[in-house]
Formats: structure tokens, C-alpha cells, sequence
């Protein structure tokens, strides 16, 4: 049975995947309902049209007098709740809510609920292998791909969710069994008034949650918790009571936990000190929800990594090249400029730019001048991270991306690695990051 109201009239708004999910969603449940969507031929207009004919859809500019003939609209994360027309209809009493909510109404099994500015889907993924590996029936999803509402069923046993601060803006109660934002760092201003308002939007992941997972180096994840709240820690350095770290016996580095030591890092086969604190990270959630530590242990050893995370692509007259198409922010990048600097006997070239989503990269300079040979900038906020940059390292202006991967080429000596981490979002030129990732592997494939 269906925990929805079925005397209400709803309008989903956004017809993308998640929108689409909603409307199956709702469809089998009986629910009357209606869809919208600012864009003229949304992405899932067709598949609509065919399998749910009966169902009115406004595409265009939203209208507010269509919209207030609903309880309750179920907004797309793509969609600014500060949109006009959304906010006209709240002020006149509309509900404004999202998938992830209805998710969480209807979701029989304890929810593993991830968020955080990097790191999200490794760690997500990477929760959903152990808990595979110790024999859960697992659903993993949510940002990482899967919408939410997809993946319920009575058959799990555990979720495992990657949320955005975008969903979580619209979720009032999660309910998680164990609720983490692994890190905090600028992402999204064109959507936030600043980092306070980002802030607080992925704080809402912790409503209801049974247990709380923090990351000790970075006090704006720590929850405000309630007294007797189960919490746990993960963090690079020597854990405490509670806590997963890093301990060193002999010589040799270990994950651990608390005071026991678990598996030498250099059994991971995710490189560099973040991914250090991912496999913690993980660690902490899945012991949370009582998975147990062999099974763990062994997800950890297998786990290579997602593709466009800091990808190896090929080597090339001593230089290494690597896809790390998914930074498309400051802190992402600099994970990676840092991580893998620290990993490789040379210099990094490094390709950075695109659509800067209204963050500053002054951040970047003084890792840059500590680890880059050269960094060759493309995209539309090029010349922004030219002014953060300054005369740190030479920089190279080029026009595309095939152009960047001949420069890097022309740069690189031997023991370098060119990184693609463009500290950008891609939409500027091209369809997306993996769009970017893949071009940038090819054309990298490709040199002779
Ligand atoms: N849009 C409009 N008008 C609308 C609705 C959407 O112009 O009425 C545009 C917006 O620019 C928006 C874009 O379309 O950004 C995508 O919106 P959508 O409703 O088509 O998106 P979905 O296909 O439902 O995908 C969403 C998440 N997208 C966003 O949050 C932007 C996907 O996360 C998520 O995987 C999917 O739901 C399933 O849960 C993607 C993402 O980029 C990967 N997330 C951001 C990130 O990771 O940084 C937050
Ligand atoms: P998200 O889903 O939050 O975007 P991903 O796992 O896809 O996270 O990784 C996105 C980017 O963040 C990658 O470029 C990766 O190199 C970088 N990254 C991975 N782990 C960390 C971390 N612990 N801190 C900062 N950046 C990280």
C-alpha cells in the first residue's frame, strides 16, 4: 500500500528522468496528477506521450494558474525552487515537494543516505559493493543515476542513496538509518546565495536520521545532533572511540577502526589520500547498518573506481594521462591536483576550465604552483581561472579540447601525468562530463 494521499491532484514538474519516475510512480498508484515543464520538448516527452496519453502535459513557460490547481507540486532537482512561478504557487499554499521525499514515505527498508560537495557516488557506490558482498538484496541510486522512486521495492533489504543538495531542498523528513555529507566545499552558487544557504541545504539530509556519520576534518559536516544520537567518524588521521582512520604499525599504512587495524592501504585499488578517506567514509556507513567487516574489506579490495574519477587512460613516452572529468568543481579538482601530485615522481599538466557555475578559484593557486608544470585553460570561464592563477604557472588559452590534449602533449616531460580535472562543469561545450571525459580518453587513445 501506498503511502500518498489519493484525494490530492499533483503536478510534476520537470520531465526528465526523475520526473518520469514520478509519473510512473504516481500512475500506478491511481494518483490523479498532472505534468509540467519550462523546457518546449523535455527529454521524456515522448516516452510520456506513448505510455501515458491520458495525462495532461504543459510544456513552455510555467503557468501559475495551472500549477495552483494542485496540493502539491513534485519539482525536478534541475529546477531552481527560487523560480518565480514555483514560488507564486507556494505562496498561494501550493505544497512544494520531490521525489526523494515521496521516496522516503514509501521506502520499507533502512536507507544508507549519502551527500556531501565530492566524493558522493564513489562512496555510494562503493557502500552498495559491500553490502552486495555481504549478501544483501541492495538498491543503489538516487543522484548517482537511478531515480529513487525506481528503485522501490518490497524485495530490498537496504538503499543506498546518493542525494543532492538540490534534492534534499525538497525532502522535509529522510528518515535515513544512517544519514553522511562526507565534505563541504563551494559548489552550485549559481543556485545558492552563498555557501551558508548550500550549507544548510545539504544539511537536511540528517532529518530523522537514526545515525549520523561525520568526516572529523571537516567541521561543516558535523550534524547538530540530539542527545544519544549514535555517531560516527572517518577522517585520514588516528581514530578514536567511534572513529575510522588511519593507522601506521611498522612501517606499513592501515585502514582502522577505533584502536583495531583493518587491511594495508595499499591493498586499495582506488589511488590517493581522498580516496583514502572514500573507503572510511564507506566503512563507517556500512558498519552502521551492521554490514560486517570481511565483506567489506573484500569491496574495498576489488573496487577500482568510476570511470571520469581520476581515470587512468593510458601511458605515452613516460607520461601518464588521466580522466578526471567528474571534477566539476574547486575541491574536486583540487583532490585530485593534490592526490595525484603527491602520487607521481614529476609535475602535472593540467586541463581546467568550462562553466565555473559562479565559484572563485583562488583556491587553486597555491596547489597549482606546488604540483603543475603548466595548465592549459579551455571553456567559457577560461579567463577567470587565468586572473585566480595569476603568474603561479605558465598557462596555456586553447579552443578546444583537442587542442588541449596536443598542447599537454607538447608540454609533459617524462614522470609527468596529464589531468584532465577541469574544476568546471562541462555544459558550456559539451553534452555533459562523461561526454567530456570520453572525448578527452579518445583524442588522449589516439596520439601516436
Ligand atoms: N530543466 C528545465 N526545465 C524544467 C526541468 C528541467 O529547463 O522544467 C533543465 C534544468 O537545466 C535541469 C535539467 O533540465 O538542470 C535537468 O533536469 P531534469 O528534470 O531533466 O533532470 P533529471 O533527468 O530528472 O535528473 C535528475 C538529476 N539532475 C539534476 O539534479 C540537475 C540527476 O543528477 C539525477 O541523476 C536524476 O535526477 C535521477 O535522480 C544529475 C546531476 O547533474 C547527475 N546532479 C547534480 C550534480 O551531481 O552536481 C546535482
Ligand atoms: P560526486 O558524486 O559528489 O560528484 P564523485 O565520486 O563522482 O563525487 O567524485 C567527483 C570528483 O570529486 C572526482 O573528480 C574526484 O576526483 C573528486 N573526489 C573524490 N573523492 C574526493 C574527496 N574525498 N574529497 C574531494 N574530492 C574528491
Amino acid at each position: 500500500m501506498s503511502l500518498i494521499a489519493s484525494d490530492h491532484f499533483r503536478i510534476v514538474v520537470g520531465l526528465g528522468k526523475s520526473g518520469m519516475s514520478l509519473v510512473r510512480f504516481l500512475a500506478n498508484r491511481g494518483v490523479s496528477f498532472a505534468v509540467a515543464d519550462t523546457r518546449e520538448n523535455p527529454p521524456e516527452l515522448a516516452t510520456l506521450r506513448r505510455d501515458y496519453p491520458q495525462v495532461d502535459v504543459r510544456c513552455g513557460e510555467l503557468d501559475v494558474e495551472f500549477l495552483c490547481r494542485a496540493d502539491e507540486l513534485y519539482v525536478s532537482p534541475g529546477l531552481a525552487l527560487a523560480t518565480p512561478a514555483l514560488q507564486a504557487a507556494a505562496a498561494r499554499g501550493v505544497k512544494l515537494s520531490g521525489d526523494i521525499e515521496l521516496f522516503a514515505r514509501n521506502a520499507k527498508a533502512p536507507i544508507v543516505a549519502i551527500s556531501g560537495s565530492n566524493a558522493k557516488s564513489t562512496v555510494t557506490t562503493l557502500v552498495g559493493e559491500m553490502a552486495a558482498a555481504a549478501g544483501k538484496r541492495v538498491a543503489v541510486g538516487g543522484n548517482l543515476g537511478t531515480p529513487a522512486l525506481d528503485l522501490l521495492s518490497d524485495d530490498v533489504e537496504l538503499y543506498v542513496m546518493e542525494l543532492s543538495s538540490f534534492q534534499l531542498e525538497t525532502t522535509d523528513h529522510l528518515g535515513a538509518e544512517v544519514a553522511t555529507v562526507l565534505n563541504v566545499s563551494e559548489d552550485h552558487m549559481d543556485r545558492y546565495s552563498g555557501l551558508p544557504a548550500y550549507h544548510l541545504a545539504k544539511h537536511r539530509i540528517f532529518r530523522g536520521a537514526r545515525q549520523v556519520v561525520f568526516n572529523r576534518q571537516d567541521a561543516l559536516t558535523r550534524p547538530l545532533l540530539g542527545e544519544g544520537m549514535p555517531c560516527w567518524s572517518f577522517g585520514l588521521g588516528v581514530p578514536d572511540f567511534k572513529g575510522f582512520g588511519l593507522r601506521e604499525e611498522n612501517g606499513e599504512k592501515y585502514l582502522a577502526f577505533e584502536f583495531q587495524i583493518l587491511m594495508p592501504v595499499r591493498e586499495l585499488k582506488i589511488r590517493g589520500a581522498h580516496n583514502q578517506a572514500n573507503a572510511l567514509a564507506a566503512l563507517a556507513l556500512g558498519h552502521a547498518v551492521g554490514l560486517p567487516f570481511d565483506a567489506m574489506l573484500s569491496a574495498l579490495r576489488t573496487f577500482a573506481g568510476l570511470e571520469h574519477r581520476c581515470q587512468w587512460v593510458r601511458d605515452l613516452d613516460g607520461v601518464a594521462w588521466y580522466n578526471d572529468s567528474k571534477a566539476t568543481n574547486v575541491g574536486a579538482a583540487l583532490a585530485a591536483i593534490e592526490g595525484l601530485g603527491a602520487d607521481i615522481d614529476g609535475k602535472l599538466v593540467l586541463i581546467a576550465g568550462g562553466d565555473g557555475k559562479g565559484a572563485d578559484f583562488k583556491d587553486l593557486r597555491d596547489p597549482v604552483a606546488a604540483n603543475c608544470r603548466a595548465v592549459v585553460l579551455m571553456g567559457r570561464d577560461r579567463e577567470l581561472i587565468a586572473q585566480a592563477l595569476g603568474d603561479a604557472v605558465p598557462l596555456v588559452r586553447v579552443a578546444s579540447l583537442d587542442e588541449a590534449v596536443q598542447q599537454c602533449r607538447a608540454l609533459a616531460q617524462p614522470g609527468d601525468a596529464v589531468l584532465l580535472s577541469p574544476a568546471c562543469a562541462s555544459f558550456d561545450m559539451f553534452k555533459n562530463y562523461e561526454e567530456r571525459g570520453q572525448l578527452f580518453a579518445q583524442a588522449a587513445e589516439d596520439l601516436a
